[in-house]
């Protein structure tokens, strides 16, 4: 009971020091998912590239099976192929959330969700909720922010 209550102590210390970056806890069983960040301009129609960080406290992998929203025709699993042409975009059928690991789709990195044909009037309070569905773990429905800057976000909930 103690060690609870100062464990309660220290996140509120962390709050504290982002208030700005707080966001609601999302989990699917032993899966955590943070830092979850749709970067838009603004304009309707574009394709839009998410983010997030997925934390696996079980030791058995899973894998993120499919994404979708409201706010764009699909999501696919998009991967940056840097060939000899220049860089293009690959789509993965599913990613891997490594067994007491984590699944990182950081901007900046190879992987971005791509939101096709994003509209960002769908948003309310900054957000849009999109939908995970992992092969055990099931589906979880998780708000994402909207952001101009996904770079600073991300770096925003250190
Ligand atoms: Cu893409």
């Amino acid at each position: 009971m103690f060690k609870r209550a100062l464990t309660l102590t220290a996140s509120l210390a962390m709050l504290a020091a982002s208030p700005a970056m707080a966001e609601e806890p999302a989990s699917a069983g032993p899966l955590d998912l943070t830092r979850r960040i749709v970067a838009s301009s603004g304009a309707a129609g574009e394709d839009s590239a998410g983010y997030v960080r997925i934390r696996n406290g079980s030791p058995v992998a899973d894998e993120l099976v499919s994404v979708s929203c409201a706010c764009a025709e699909r999501v696919e699993f998009h991967r940056i192929n840097r060939g000899p042409d220049g860089p293009g975009m690959d789509a993965d059928p599913i990613w891997v959330v490594p067994g007491r690991g984590a699944l990182e789709v950081r901007p900046g990195s190879d992987l971005h969700f791509m939101l096709i044909r994003f509209d960002p009037t769908a948003a309310a309070a900054g957000q849009v909720r999109l939908t995970l569905r992992f092969r055990d773990a099931g589906a979880v429905e998780a708000d994402f922010v909207l952001t101009g800057d996904s770079r600073a976000a991300w770096a925003a909930f250190d």
